[in-house]
């Protein structure tokens, strides 16, 4: 990244012939901002510096918190900033310190006034203000321009002569001895409403070197005015920090009394505008770039649209899924376990009792024609709604399983794959009709590490024929998610009761792999009273 020269930018904005504007900021953000209202320079103020931290314009904050402040500032923006460096915090000893620092901080200028530390604004009582000693002052100037190693760092010599109540001749006595020491302009400072003084000085001094000056009391002179009279720079010295001051008081006195943030809301800043300011697009394009690529933790679908009637009066109010299990519903047990993965993006597709299944923090996908239409009906309405890059946990809300079981799935990176329990023998003893599966490969310890395959499911093998119950589990990689999501709408075409083993028969159709991933017990499905008496549920 090439580095901009910000002290040859500020100097080339103080020699231009055009009248130039420069405007106050106090912090990063008030920088950021005055850079994108189209300024090209920024005065570090020092009454909005000591403001902005609740501190006074009497050097009450050391120059190091000062110093600590425009690194902020620098950083934020791109722009020169000229630092108020108010009377270089001691003696010329100091200023050259001073002089190094702002360089190490990639400031472009520094401002000195010719008044005694501490300082206090000029605004206040400023006739009382005693002024420094000119030699005194002028070696502090030498001491300055002596400390710069960059030719473009400028040293502006503030003159308060009119400020302390002294006329034009002290004014230009002076400014002729800060130019001789080798200050690279003058700034000629009035608290009067008009700009007379101000103007006097200027013509009067000519072209002798920048004039620099601050309109805060004589604001409403058009700027033409210093235009045609020669002015190099005018610096807007504190409108950032009054107009936050305002803005910010106005808020909290409405927030308090409304007690409500609906008072104030459409007149501040979107958060997203923050975040945009603080530059949260450019990390974010940075961390894909260099930052390992994280592995997205998949989203789940539950499919929990159907009653379970088979459980008779239990379900005449409540779907299965919200049938209590120990201490919470069986949906509260899916969901842990999925959490507990990381996973916490999961869409639930609802049916029957639909107002019963309310549990926080789920994306419910209603399928509202549940009596009339099956898993893959479920499944396609889910589809619409999940993240098209994020993979796809799929199971059904009547599953009580351990985490192993999805943690397998989820760390497998291919197209499609689904969980096929070894210990099918069990649910055969129990006379539950179940989705048998034939794979590639039977499973045996040899079979450990080797990529099985799902050939066919079907309810009818025969026993030589099966390798393993599918329980339903399967996982959809973010490159399949399309292919998925047509095959079911082609499935809904010739049947809207079709059941979630025709997706993995039409995918196995089109020769598209589905890996087959071995588990052993560790899931429970709940088909029965006696099932939830096993659960721990009855
Ligand atoms: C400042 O902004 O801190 C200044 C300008 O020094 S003034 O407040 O007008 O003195
Ligand atoms: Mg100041």
């Amino acid at each position: 990244m090439n580095r901009i020269d910000k002290a040859a930018a500020f100097r080339s904005m103080l020699e231009s012939p055009r009248l130039e504007f420069i405007c106050e900021a106090h912090n990063g953000l008030s920088a950021k901002i005055v850079e994108e209202a189209g300024f090209k320079g920024i005065w570090a103020s020092g009454l909005a510096i000591s403001a902005q931290l609740g501190v006074r314009d009497n050097n009450e904050a050391s120059w190091t918190q000062v110093l600590d402040v425009i690194e902020f500032m620098a950083d934020a923006s791109s722009l020169p900033i000229m630092l108020d460096g108010d009377t270089g915090y001691g003696n010329f000893n100091n200023v050259q310190r001073l002089v190094r620092k702002l360089e190490q901080r990639d400031i472009a200028a520094v401002c000195l006034e010719d008044k005694i530390f501490p300082k206090a604004n000029s605004f206040i009582d400023g006739n009382r203000q005693p002024l420094a000693d000119i030699d005194e002052f002028c070696g502090k100037i030498k001491a300055g321009k002596d400390a710069q190693f960059n030719d473009n760092f400028s040293i502006v010599a503030r003159v308060e002569a009119f400020i302390a109540g002294w006329g034009l001749g002290e004014a230009l006595r002076r400014a002729e001895a800060y130019h001789a020491a080798g200050s690279d302009a003058i700034l000629i400072h009035s608290a009067l409403r008009t700009p007379d003084e101000i103007l006097a000085f200027k013509d009067a001094w000519g072209e002798r070197c920048p004039v620099v000056i601050v309109p805060t009391t004589y604001y409403a002179t058009p700027s033409e005015v210093f235009r045609e009279h020669g002015i190099a720079l005018v610096i807007w010295a504190n409108p950032t920090l009054r107009a936050s001051v305002r803005a910010m008081q106005q808020t909290a006195r409405a927030l308090f009394t409304s007690e409500s943030l609906v008072a104030v809301e459409d007149s501040i800043a979107p958060v997203r505008e923050i975040f945009r300011l603080q530059g949260a697009a450019a990390l974010q394009e940075a961390e894909d770039r260099y930052l390992p690529k994280a592995r997205h933790a998949p989203g789940a679908v539950v499919l929990a649209a159907a009653r379970g009637a088979e459980l008779g009066e239990l379900t005449a109010k409540l779907p299965k899924t919200m049938l209590r299990i120990g201490n919470q519903p069986l949906l509260g047990h899916i969901v842990a376990t999925f959490n507990a993965l990381g996973i916490n993006r999961i869409h639930v597709v609802r049916g029957y009792c639909k107002k019963a299944i309310n549990l926080p923090g789920l994306h419910y996908v209603d399928n509202d024609r549940y009596a009339d239409s099956g898993e893959i009906y479920s499944l396609a309405l889910a589809l619409a709604c999940v993240d098209a890059d994020t993979p796809l946990i799929v199971c059904y809300g009547d599953v009580l399983f351990k985490k192993y079981i999805v943690e397998l799935l989820r760390d497998v990176d291919v197209p499609v794959a689904v969980a096929v329990d070894t210990n099918w023998q069990e649910s055969v003893n129990r006379h539950r009709k179940a989705d048998y599966a034939r794979c590639s490969l039977p499973y045996s310890r040899s079979a450990y590490n080797r990529e099985v395959h799902l050939l066919e499911i079907d309810p009818q093998l025969t026993a030589d024929e099966i390798h393993g119950e599918w329980m339903g589990f399967m996982k959809i990689s973010v490159s399949s998610l399309p292919e998925v999501r047509a095959i079911t709408e082609q499935i809904l075409q010739r049947d809207r009761h079709a059941k979630l083993p025709a997706l993995l028969h039409e995918l196995i159709l089109r020769g598209q792999p589905v890996r087959a991933l071995y588990t052993t017990g560790n899931w429970l499905d709940i088909d029965s009273v006696e099932d939830l008496v096993y659960a721990g549920g009855f």
